[in-house]
Order: C-alpha cells, then structure tokens, then sequence
C-alpha cells in the first residue's frame, strides 16, 4: 500500500514537472489566451484565441496567432484593429493588423510607448492573413521585440479588436465597438522556446 502511494506520488511529480514543458508552446488546441466569444457582435472582431509560437528552423522569429469568430477581408464601414501586447523586461511589445472598407494593412509589430500610446520603434513584417481559416499569423523578427532568448518569458498577453471610422471618412477616430481579453477564460505567459 505504502509502495503503492508513494508510486502516485511520484506519477503526480513527474506529471506536474512535464506538463509544463509540453503545454509551453501554444497552438489552436492550446492557445495562451482564450476568450470568451460571443462577447461582441461583429463576428469579425470576436476573439477566439490567440497562441505564440516558434520554428526550430526559424529560431529568430516569433509567430503570433489571432483567431476570431468570421475573419472579412473588407469591412464595411468600420476600420477594425486586430492587437496583441506582451511584457518582456520592463517594456511593452505590440503586434498590430487591421482591415479596412478598402482591404488590409501591412503587419506591424515593435516595442509600445505606453504613455504615448504609440510605437516607439516598429517594423513591418511578414505576416499570414487566413480568411479561410479565420486566422491572421504575425511572423516577428526577434530583434524587433527585444530579443528573448530560450527561457525568457513573455507576460500579461493581452489582446485586443478596435473598431473605429477609418481616417479616411473625416470622423472621430475612436474606439466605437472593442472586444477586449479582461475577461478572457484564460491568459498564460509564454516561454521563449528557441
Ligand atoms: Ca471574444
């Protein structure tokens, strides 16, 4: 009996040290940030999930996935901002994308000023626009978000849909509809894999 408890007790460390390694990277089954859906009713900008990843043969570069309920690649009237942030070190980083009544946007992706509420630095990067699949992928260098190395971890990922009049109608440019992750099911920090 003794021998036998002492087995599970084991069986429990081990699988509690393994489970982390293995969920670390995310994908669509395991994604750092699930929100709830349904939570806004443009379909378009309802978030479903987002995930980070990597490619061992692709290590200067991270993947961030974001996928909502009905990806459009026009919108109607409304400009719609698709945002993920992170902490790394202190500082904010940002992926942004956003599809208007004309078609889409470069992918963006840099380090955020918070209290300019602006990039400080940022690139245009490859990126994977997925209608089909309701997916949009940003493919960001590395040395663009601070550089993580194997190990580090990203926290507090946030992400975020803005829907505004685009600049080009001449009306307020602000957040007329928004669906936000506060109340996601879940946020989890991500390990910088390679
Ligand atoms: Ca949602």
């Amino acid at each position: 009996m003794r021998k036998k408890i002492i087995g599970i007790f084991v069986c429990m460390l081990l699988i509690t040290t393994i489970l982390p390694i293995t969920v670390m990277a995310g994908d669509e089954k395991n994604p750092e940030i699930k929100d709830k859906t349904g939570d806004i009713m443009f379909k378009h900008a309802d978030i479903i999930s987002v995930w980070f990843h990597e490619d061992e043969n692709n290590p200067g570069y991270l993947y961030i996935s974001f996928k909502v309920r009905d990806l459009i690649n026009r919108t109607q009237t409304l400009e719609t901002i698709y945002v993920v942030d992170w902490g790394f070190r202190g500082n904010t980083y940002s992926v942004d994308f956003h599809v208007f009544p004309y078609g889409v946007s470069e992918f963006y992706s840099g380090k955020w000023n918070i209290n300019d509420n602006e990039y400080e630095s940022y690139v245009i990067c490859n990126g994977i626009f997925d209608v089909d699949n309701n997916i949009i992928t940003w493919i960001i260098p590395k040395d663009a978000i601070g550089n993580p190395q194997p190990g580090n971890l990203l926290t507090e990922l946030f992400a975020s849909t803005h829907l505004r009049f685009p600049f080009s109608t001449m009306m307020p440019h602000w957040d007329l509809f928004r669906d936000l992750s506060w109340n996601a099911w879940y946020r989890k920090d991500y390990t910088v894999q390679f």
